[in-house]
């Protein structure tokens, strides 16, 4: 093997996110770019010498070209073998599958996840630990660490790229490398957790729903799955073809970005059940007949009627959820008896709380949901969770939700993103939040609500002890009303804020109300305490759900 050492010079800015490093894709086209980000994380990685690494990602432009090179540098690096899915395809699930099921080192995937793709859109990559979940943030900081010192990196000269269309064997330099068939592991994992035969029955019965893959990479698996292994109809996935810019659009499923979903499912003639899934195929939307199911909803739907689902029956361990998800979870872990955690933002802090057998679902408000099948949320396995539930109960979706709400109230919920705000301005915004706190326990908002606590949310990991500081300023009050300001850490252009909001609703005569109008008050006082409009300048959110 002819390894070549190249010198190259730190590049700013290779800090991982919440999830991964995403950048422009004109970013990661600079010469060296990706390549001193896929040292360093090898670098940090002492022990990888004849390991099995996972690679691959969700399609979008610069996959293809990405795996050539990070193939080379893995072999370079003293890898033994490396997983990679068809076409340099794998979702961010099905690398958590792959790795867990082959006891894999670790994997390297390659996605910017919901944020749009394509010569002009964003590109990323993440790593995942043995574990199969995402590298938690002492990796994370150790290879960012690593990006502003690195003065070489090594790749093997005179080698050609593989060919990624043919399942098989192959080499790059001393290093083998597997073709993987990136559906089948998966597809296997789903048939232990599900009620195949009666999700098949419901089809059968000519239960009707409408999958949207939103082009990205999710379309094979939901094809294989609900068309091949399920019955449903041909069609049911719809834009099924994984697209390098995802056809031009945000493969978020949100109502903001999954608008053709929600019209289709709109209407006496639409299907029983909608769904779609983003980029990467982490993240999921539930949907039925006109009827939207919230993410923090769907958690807590699933886990009270968990043990309806064949890999859930013997009950649950505990749920986690992120800290600005709803309280909804909450509610159903207290009647179940169980702990209900509550972690910063990012699926890396539920890693933990799987291994230890502490929580067995977990969600988030970002649409992201997931147990302890993998190390990572799973947008298909929360579709296929649904489908279960409705094809042994007989239920709608919005029947089910409605049933739930009589049941533990109901929590109505929405979040606000005001994207693109400058940098400065948004850091302001925080920094002027935090400088209040002190002020504002036990201040009178009027509308009968009263901050009982307001903090910067601080984790401490109940596992390893790791403590996460500046998570989120969070304003709660004495009536249980939650606001919470953040800001993301998956952008690539200026900043956005998020801010979450919530009030529940015990009173089931009034469980029928839309929610942005039973949280008028909440939105008066977030934008009145933070002076959201005089920081960003800006006089309405960018995007809500
Ligand atoms: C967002 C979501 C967060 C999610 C993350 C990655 O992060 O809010 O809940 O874990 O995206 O999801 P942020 O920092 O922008 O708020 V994905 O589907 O992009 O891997
Ligand atoms: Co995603």
């Amino acid at each position: 093997m002819n390894i070549q050492t190249i010198s190259t010079r730190p590049f700013d800015g290779q800090r991982p996110g919440t999830s991964g490093l995403r950048k422009k894709v004109s970013v990661f086209q600079q010469a060296d770019y990706l390549e001193n980000f896929v040292q360093a994380l090898f670098d940090i990685l002492p022990d990888r010498a004849g390991q099995t690494l996972v690679l691959g990602g969700d399609g979008r432009f610069h996959n293809r070209m990405a795996v050539q090179t990070i193939l080379r540098m893995a072999a370079a690096n003293g890898f033994g073998k490396v997983l990679v899915g068809q076409g340099g395809l794998l979702s961010t699930p099905a690398v958590s599958a792959v790795i867990r099921k082959h006891h894999c080192f670790g994997g390297v995937i390659l996605s910017a996840s919901h944020n749009p793709g394509g010569p002009d859109g964003d590109f990323g990559i993440k790593y995942n630990i043995a574990n199969g979940g995402p590298a938690p943030e002492k990796i994370t900081e150790a290879i960012f660490a690593r990006t502003q010192v690195l003065t070489e990196y090594r790749t093997v000269a005179d080698s050609a790229d593989i060919d990624l269309e043919t399942l098989g064997t192959r080499r790059v330099g001393d290093m083998m490398v597997e073709v993987i068939d990136p559906v089948a592991d998966y597809a296997e994992l789903m048939q232990q957790l599900f009620d195949f035969d009666a999700m098949r029955a419901w089809f059968a019965a000519g239960g009707r729903m409408r999958f949207d893959a939103m082009n990205a990479v999710c379309g094979p698996y939901a094809r294989a799955i609900l068309e091949g292994q399920l019955g449903a109809p041909a069609g049911t996935v719809a834009n099924g073809q994984p697209l390098e810019d995802f056809g031009g659009h945000h493969p978020d499923p949100n109502p903001a970005h999954a608008t053709d979903l929600i019209a289709a499912m709109s209407g006496p003639q639409a299907p029983d059940f909608g769904a779609a899934s983003d980029g990467d195929a982490d993240r999921n939307m539930i949907l039925g007949r006109d009827f939207v199911v919230t993410p923090s909803d769907s958690l807590a739907v699933l886990a009270a009627n968990a043990t309806r689902a064949p890999g859930y029956r013997n009950g649950l361990a505990g749920i986690a959820r992120s800290m600005p998800t709803s309280c909804a979870a909450d509610a159903v872990a207290a009647a179940l008896g169980i702990p209900c955690f509550e972690t910063p933002t990012g699926w890396k802090f539920f890693g933990n709380l799987l291994d230890a057998g502490k929580a067995t679902l977990c969600g988030e408000e970002s649409y992201g949901t997931g147990s302890n099948h993998v190390r990572e949320k799973d947008g298909l396995w929360a579709v296929l969770f649904w489908l279960n539930l409705l094809a042994t109960t007989g239920e709608s979706v919005e029947s089910l939700v409605r049933a739930h709400w009589a049941r533990f109230g109901r929590h109505y919920y929405s979040r606000h993103d005001w994207e693109g705000i400058a940098t400065e301005q948004a850091d302001a915004l925080m920094a002027s939040l935090r400088a209040q706190l002190p002020t504002l326990e036990g201040r009178d908002c009027g509308a009968g609500l009263r901050i009982a606590h307001a903090d910067d949310f601080a984790y401490t990991d109940p596992v390893d002890g790791s403590v996460s500081t500046r998570q989120g300023i969070r304003l709660i009050f004495e009536n249980g009303c939650r606001v919470v300001f953040r800001l993301s850490g998956t952008g690539t252009e200026g900043a956005t804020l998020r801010v979450y909001l919530e009030r529940f609703e015990p009173d089931a005569s009034r469980h029928d109300l839309p929610a942005q109008q039973t949280l008028a008050e909440l939105i008066h006082i977030a934008d009145e305490i933070a002076d959201i409009r005089g920081h960003s300048g800006m006089t309405a959110p960018t995007v809500i759900t």
